[in-house]
């Protein structure tokens, strides 16, 4: 009898200790378990039953960074609706996009930070890094906040998108005339419209036959020089 009365005592308090320890994000992750290494986690940005998988880099400037956009490959299409940027899509294990309302809860919750690391063709790897990244929720468009660039070699082409919304090719929130994700094929904070067009088109280099719509950051390479490998990655400032 003792028995049974201490086991329904100590039922609730393991479950709701269990939902404790569910990770919001990378830095969670690597908080919970310092060994953890590079690699695809499952997180709860919205807490309990939204569990999403992500990629965790564990090793860039200090590691423990929730990626939320990464290319590498080309095989996943980034010309995407509205719906599909909000929720996200793609596999976390490659390319994915892990959706604006899990980055704004995210940002919502903690002061972020945010790191762009890239490499073109030849090998060479540069990152761009911001030390304060927010983006606000969908009825205000999902504008980021971002600002405390340090350069990593890759300079500085998303400080100019500062305080703009996100545009899809049916969604126009950019400050162009027309829509800036249906001319330079992407989807992003465009203004009016881009020095960095991270959801573009992935081609293979240098490539001019349709002016500024490949994966581009201009203070790198510049436009019409589509980069290898792109990661946006965000963590809470220490
Ligand atoms: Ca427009």
């Amino acid at each position: 009898m003792e028995l049974i009365l201490l086991v329904l005592l100590f039922t609730p308090m393991l479950i709701s200790c269990s939902e404790l320890i569910q990770p919001l994000d990378c830095s969670d992750i690597h908080h919970q378990d310092n060994s953890s290494q590079t690699g695809v986690y499952t997180i709860y940005p919205l807490g309990e039953r939204s569990g999403v998988q992500v990629y965790c880099d564990m090793d860039s400037e200090g590691g423990h960074w929730t990626v939320f956009q990464r290319r590498m490959d080309g095989s996943v299409n980034f010309y995407r609706t509205w719906d599909h940027y909000k929720l996200g899509f793609g596999s976390a294990a490659g390319e994915y996009w892990l959706g604006l309302d899990n980055i704004h809860y995210l940002t919502t919750k903690q002061k972020y930070e945010l790191l762009v690391t890239m490499e073109d063709f030849d090998g060479k790897k540069v990152f761009a890094r911001y030390t304060s990244f927010k983006v606000d929720g969908e009825c205000d468009g999902y504008r980021i906040h971002v600002s405390g660039f340090i350069d990593g070699g890759a300079g500085d082409a998303l400080s100019s998108h500062n305080e703009q919304k996100f545009t899809t090719f049916d969604k126009d929130q950019d400050s162009w005339s027309g829509n800036c994700a249906r001319m330079f094929l992407g989807a992003f904070w465009y203004k009016a419209c881009h020095k960095a067009n991270p959801n573009g088109v992935y081609r293979s280099g240098k490539d001019g036959t349709i002016f500024g719509v490949g994966l581009e950051w201009k203070t790198f390479k510049g436009y019409d020089y589509s980069l290898k490998s792109f990661s946006m990655m965000m963590r809470p400032v220490q």
